[in-house]
């Protein structure tokens, strides 16, 4: 059984993955914050993504990386900068040392989310990030590039819409990932054979999306999920937004210095306006 470091695993998209990959693979789980209670076939090894050391401890004999660690919402610039740009680049720094040649990134719809709602996008086109958190994901996305020509790594850059049991707005309805979808597109970059360097949109297959993701069908991606079942229900709860938001792919991160972030405390989570 393959041994799979996932970073950030204690909050958000890592509680679902680990759920979906149980039994599956071992998981060595990592993050800043303890956590407890572990399941059968993991592992804990705490540490934090901004320091080398920490990295290279925890990227020693696995066999591939689920980088979703970092920070997950638009925040302060040294915020970004620590979780997301040195952070980042000592998770894919410390695999090159330990020779661990498959990474999957969790990159992010934000990457593109200066896009118009009107348009359809696929892999290929430019980046147009919505927000500093944006801009760290498409950092990501070129640091993956650059350690797959030079040092032959492996990587799938995941851009990520939003993972949730069930979709929880309109433009959620357009970029939800149901956990089982998630859990396909990582295996697959965990065992794809023919992966060098991959961008794919993490979404389910929803007929309202905003990309041609083809690319992640070419790769055997075939979506279990369509939040078309639950759109009548969110549509009929959903209240009008600022117009900016309503344009864009991003949403509020096109206009917001800082998004509510689930991972922060009670009380402190709330966005700050431009
Ligand atoms: C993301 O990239 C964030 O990590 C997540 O917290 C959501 O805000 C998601 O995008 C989204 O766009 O809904």
């Amino acid at each position: 059984m393959k041994t799979i470091l996932m970073t950030g695993a204690a909050v958000g998209v890592g509680t679902h993955l680990r759920r979906e990959l149980a039994g599956r693979y071992a998981l060595r789980l990592s993050d800043l914050r303890p956590m407890k209670p572990l399941g059968r076939g993991e592992t804990f090894v705490r540490g934090d993504i901004a320091r080398l050391a920490d990295m290279l401890r925890a990227t020693k004999g696995v066999d591939a990386i689920v980088h979703l660690g970092g920070y997950s919402v638009e925040g302060s610039w040294p915020a970004i900068q620590r979780a997301n740009i040195v952070g980042c680049y000592n998770v894919f720094e410390a695999a090159r040392r330990n020779a661990v040649r498959r990474i999957v990134f969790a990159s992010s719809n934000h990457a593109v989310g200066f896009y118009r709602r009107d348009q359809v996008i696929d892999h290929r086109v430019a980046p147009r990030p919505d927000s500093r958190y944006g801009v760290s994901k498409v950092f990501g996305e070129a640091l993956a590039s650059l350690y797959a020509d030079k040092y032959g790594m492996q990587v799938m850059c995941l851009r990520i819409g939003n993972v949730n049991p069930e979709p929880i707005d309109k433009r959620r309805l357009s970029i939800w990932l149901s956990p089982r979808d998630l859990a396909q597109l990582v295996a697959i970059g965990i065992e794809h054979p023919a992966i060098r360097f991959e961008i794919a949109y993490g979404v389910s297959g929803n007929a309202r999306s905003w990309y041609d993701n083809s690319n992640a069908a070419r790769l055997g991606y075939c979506p279990r999920d369509d939040s078309e079942r639950y759109a009548a229900e969110v549509l009929a709860r959903e209240r009008p937004g600022d117009a900016r938001a309503e344009l864009y792919q991003g949403g509020a991160f096109v206009h917001l210095e800082e998004v509510e972030n689930p991972a922060a405390p009670r009380g402190k989570r709330k966005g700050r306006r431009t």
